[in-house]
Order: C-alpha cells, then sequence, then structure tokens
C-alpha cells in the first residue's frame, strides 16, 4: 500500500517505489559502469548494487571508482580507481556503461532534449546542453529519469534532439543506430520504453495508486500499450531497509519525489 504522507511509517512511499523501479533498471547489466545523474538515479543505482546486482561498477560521479557504497552525496569509504571525466569518454566509446539522464523534454519516439527549448537559433530558454547526451545515446545503454511526469516534459516532438531515440538513429545509418540503446523511462508515475510500434515510447507499468489514464493524461502524446499494464512493484521490506536506513536516512527522496 503507498502512503500518501508519512515517510516514517512502513507504508512505501512513491519515491520507494521510484528507487526500485531504478534499480530494476539496472538489474540485468552485469559488471558495467553505472552513471546515475540526480539523486533518485543515484538512490536506485546504489540500491541495485546492494541488492540485484552487486557487479554494477559505481563512482562517487566525480572521479573515484567506490568499492563500497555510501549513503546519497556521502564520500565513499573505500576508493577503487580513478576515473576522470576524460577516462569516462573511453568508458562510454566502449559502451560499457548505463547511464540514467535527466530530461527537460521526451518525446513520442524516445528523442531527449536537454539543451534548449524553442527555436535552436533563438531559444526560449537556454539549457545546460547536450552534455554527454548524444555521445551516450550512440555507444552506450541509456535511460532516462523524470521527477515530474507532464505534457510540458512528454511532447510530440522535442524542441532539439540531444539523446537520440531508436527510429532518428536508424535513419541517421548504423554509425548511429548499431549500440543505441533507450532502456527505460522512469517517471513519478510510470516505467515506460521506446519499445512501441515504429519505435515509440510503451508503457510498461504504472506505479501505484496511478491509473493508465492518469499516465496519458500527463503525456503530451498517445502512449503505446501491449496488452494489461502491469503495477510498479513495490519495494521489499530488505530494500526498504537499505533506502531508508543506509542509503538516503536524511529521506532526500522525499524532496524529489514528495508523497
Ligand atoms: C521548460 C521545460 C519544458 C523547463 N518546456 N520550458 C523552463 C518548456 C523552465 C525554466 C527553465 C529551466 C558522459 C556523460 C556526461 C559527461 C561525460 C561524458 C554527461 C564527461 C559529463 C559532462 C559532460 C548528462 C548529464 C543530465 C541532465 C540532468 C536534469 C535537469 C533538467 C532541467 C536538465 C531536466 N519541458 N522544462 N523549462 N546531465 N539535469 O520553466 O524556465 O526552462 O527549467 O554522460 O554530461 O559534458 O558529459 O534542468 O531546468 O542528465 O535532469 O533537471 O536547470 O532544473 O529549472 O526545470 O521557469 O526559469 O523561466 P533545470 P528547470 P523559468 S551526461
Amino acid at each position: 500500500m503507498v502512503s500518501t504522507g508519512s515517510t516514517t511509517g512502513s507504508e512505501v512511499t512513491r519515491a520507494e517505489v521510484c528507487a526500485a523501479a531504478i534499480a530494476d533498471a539496472f538489474k540485468d547489466d552485469g559488471e558495467i559502469f553505472a552513471s546515475p545523474m540526480g539523486m533518485l538515479p543515484m538512490l536506485g543505482v546504489r540500491l541495485a548494487k546492494l541488492t540485484s546486482n552487486p557487479d554494477l561498477v559505481i563512482s562517487d560521479g566525480e572521479s573515484l571508482f567506490l568499492a563500497g557504497v555510501p549513503p546519497l552525496f556521502a564520500k565513499g569509504d573505500v576508493v577503487e580507481g580513478w576515473i576522470p571525466f576524460r577516462k569516462v569518454f573511453d568508458v562510454v566509446a566502449y559502451g560499457k556503461r548505463h547511464v540514467m539522464m535527466g530530461a527537460t523534454q521526451v518525446d513520442r519516439h524516445g528523442n531527449q532534449n536537454i539543451s534548449a527549448i524553442g527555436p535552436f537559433d533563438r531559444p526560449t530558454r537556454q539549457l545546460l546542453g547536450s552534455r554527454g547526451a548524444p555521445g551516450n545515446t550512440v555507444n552506450n545503454r541509456t535511460s532516462y529519469w523524470v521527477p515530474k511526469h507532464s505534457s510540458r516534459v512528454f511532447v510530440e516532438q522535442v524542441d532539439t534532439v540531444s539523446g537520440v531515440g531508436p527510429k532518428r538513429a536508424k535513419e541517421a545509418g548504423p554509425a548511429a543506430s548499431r549500440y543505441n540503446d533507450i532502456h527505460r523511462i522512469v517517471t513519478n508515475l510510470a516505467v515506460l520504453d521506446v519499445g512501441g510500434p515504429d519505435d515509440t515510447v510503451r508503457l510498461l507499468s504504472v506505479h501505484p495508486g496511478v491509473s493508465v489514464e492518469d499516465v496519458q493524461q500527463a503525456t503530451g502524446f498517445e502512449l503505446a500499450v501491449d496488452g494489461p499494464v502491469e503495477t510498479t512493484r513495490e519495494p521489499s521490506s530488505s530494500e526498504l531497509v537499505i533506502i531508508r536506513e543506509m542509503l538516503d536516512p536524511k529521506t532526500l527522496r522525499e524532496r524529489e519525489v514528495p508523497s
């Protein structure tokens, strides 16, 4: 039962459902470098490392590979290696990485925008630029975290393509499509992928307390739905202990996805 309030009681919060859904996105990756961008992605990746995928390679988000799994934003205790930005590009090119990025916009075909809103030559909003999105999406598994699922984010067509979706990658040719792997889009309402007909965004599960209609209402295009839509699983009691007592005792997760 997902609570609508307390984060200290035994009831599961929406943020905790999202953390477990993010962990599930990394559970089958084996021994690759996980690059979570942002708080909930970091929480989910560290939960995966402590549960479903102990081989996952994690860093402090700056330049150190970590042997242990520290709480959110805490300094690592045992350093396993050095991974400065310039070395990350080698890992990206080699493909042994799964990055979970943010997204200002995501469109029907799984293209992502973190660069600019409005016309490219005169944006109404300049954002942080494409950053690693182009290289990530043509070289290694890429997922997205969207903390506020809305039709402002999920649009028919992004204003600028930072991260490329599978349809556009195929149109660009094998150099773009060969390793293009948009794995999961986890939001505060649902889990999606880009496995719908003609490489479109597909609804995989809705979080407890959320209906398919709620998600469709909050999406600016028709979602692909393959038969009955599952309900996103709730974290197990042992995962809740890990989340609440080890990884995020300050309940920072509630700031990003309030109950
Ligand atoms: C909008 C919308 C919208 C927001 N429609 N308007 C308005 C219309 C809003 C605000 C204003 C700002 C490998 C690799 C790398 C590296 C490696 C190589 C990466 C070296 C590292 C460095 C590098 C990329 C990592 C991310 C992005 C994480 C987020 C943010 C955000 C929002 C981008 C989504 N839909 N939305 N507006 N980075 N960040 O009204 O106007 O726009 O809105 O992988 O880098 O180079 O490569 O950012 O914006 O993944 O996810 O959250 O600043 O919070 O404030 O929402 O209201 O102010 O007028 P934000 P926000 P106003 S990997």
